[in-house]
């Protein structure tokens, strides 16, 4: 039914209203395999949300809060966070203690941390992308669960992928920011995800815009 590339799809649900996301999330569950949530949803309707996603489409939620402090603070977080969710998303850039203060609460919990490195934005190239090796390799050291790597830029998202290599890669760009689809599945396997997010819950039919990338995948 689907493409031959087995690589996986993760919704990005920044959508502000409950029972949009509800609506969404629910509708399109038969193509994506995960949903991210982020500050947006959350913000705008609380961390309860995750549960009431959870509940009504049976798949992980992965919260991006890009989590980016010292490590007594990030292990706050990541603790609320993940009484609720499946996951959790954090920078790198703060360091490798910050990322074990998420990875030992996520660890006794049996979560998922995932990692950003570079990020899909053209901004990334100004700081972000002189370190995101870097980055992978501590990420590699960390053994965390997952890193986030653009499909914005597909031969970025080859090289950090290869540094990372047990890592699986979370991958935003393909639709709104302009990345190829056909370009990334070249790098991605079946342990990997494409997230998507505006191309699908802003169309007038997200299940039909679901099913076209999935059907590609
Ligand atoms: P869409 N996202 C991103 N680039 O786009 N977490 C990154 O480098 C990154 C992210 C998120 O463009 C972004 O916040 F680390 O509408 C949004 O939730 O398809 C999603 O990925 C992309 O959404």
């Amino acid at each position: 039914m689907y493409g031959e590339s087995l690589v996986k799809l993760m919704l990005a649900l920044d959508v502000m209203d409950e029972k949009k996301a509800i609506l969404i999330a629910k509708e399109t569950s038969e193509y994506v395999d995960s949903i991210k949530i982020g500050y947006p949803l959350v913000l705008a309707t609380g961390l309860n949300i995750i549960d009431k996603i959870k509940e009504s489409t049976n798949k992980e939620v992965i919260c991006d809060f890009k989590v980016a402090d010292i490590p007594s603070t990030n292990e706050k977080i990541a603790e609320l966070t993940l009484n609720h969710a499946d996951g959790i998303i954090c920078q790198g850039f703060v360091g490798s203690d910050s990322v074990s203060a998420i990875l030992n609460v996520a660890r006794a919990k049996n979560k998922k941390v995932i990692v950003v490195t570079e990020m899909s934005h053209p901004g990334a190239t100004e700081y972000l992308q002189n370190v995101a090796e870097d980055m992978a390799k501590m990420a590699d050291r960390l053994k965390v669960d997952g890193i986030v790597a653009p499909s914005t830029r597909p031969e970025r998202l080859k090289e950090i992928k290869s540094i990372a290599k047990d890592a699986f890669v979370i991958s935003p760009g393909v639709g709104a920011q302009g990345g190829n689809l056909s370009d990334v599945l070249n790098v991605l396997n079946e342990n990997d995800y494409v997230i998507i997010g505006r191309a699908i819950y802003e169309n007038e039919n997200p299940k039909n815009a679901a099913k076209k990338y999935k059907i590609q995948m």
